[in-house]
């Protein structure tokens, strides 16, 4: 059975949830396909966040590696394309502001996805969920923990599929923060995951 590394994002900003919380913990311990899914959280925190997907991923060693993150505003599954060497925007959890840095100073300008991209919009489409890939995965934590595990993995000698999806908001969350934005049910997001993975080489 191949290793799976799921990861999802606790709430951030003015999002008092996070689905991809619900949708790790709905998955995690699952066989789905040839993979069996080890579900974990990342903080959001510039130093700590991409620091834990780094070392779950030396201490795991998975086959392949998919981090979660909301895009609240997005209607569809998106995955993203590329990750940029570039971190900033708004505060993470503990306050910290970053304008415009590095993320790896021996790190290239950007790092594509290595998930079979064309492969999840297909699948997930034929089964009647909206998904297109998205070309930037912005600046802030989602982007940041995308290239740090992309840096890493590109070092391996063996090929390993890693990259990020970002997702819309729940019903819940829309509920909750009461703004309005497009959501999904729990039951679409954890099934349109499942989807993607189905995916996986
Ligand atoms: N989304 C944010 C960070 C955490 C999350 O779930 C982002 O898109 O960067």
């Amino acid at each position: 059975m191949k290793k799976l590394l799921l990861t999802g994002f606790e709430p951030f900003l003015e999002f008092p949830i996070n689905p991809t919380e619900k949708i790790v913990q709905q998955l995690k311990g699952k066989q789905i396909g040839d993979y069996e899914v080890i579900g974990e959280l990342l903080p959001v925190d510039f130093q700590a966040g991409p620091e834990k997907i780094v070392q779950l991923y030396h201490y795991i060693r998975p086959d392949a590696v998919i981090s979660l993150g909301l895009a609240a505003g997005r209607a569809a599954i998106t995955p993203e394309r590329i990750a940029i060497n570039c971190r900033g925007g708004e505060p993470d959890n503990k306050g910290v502001v970053l304008e415009d840095e590095h993320i790896a100073e021996d790190g290239l300008d950007g790092y594509f996805s290595t998930l079979p991209l064309q492969g999840m919009i297909s699948r997930l489409k034929e089964n009647g969920y909206p998904a297109s890939i998205s070309n930037t995965a912005g600046t802030y934590l989602c982007n940041h923990v995308m290239y740090s595990i992309l840096h890493e993995v590109k070092k391996a000698a063996k090929p390993v599929q890693a990259g990020f999806i970002h997702i819309p908001a729940s019903h819940e969350l829309v509920l909750q923060g009461k703004k309005s934005m497009p959501s999904w049910s729990d039951q679409d997001l954890f099934r349109a995951i499942e989807l993607t993975i189905e995916t996986l080489s």
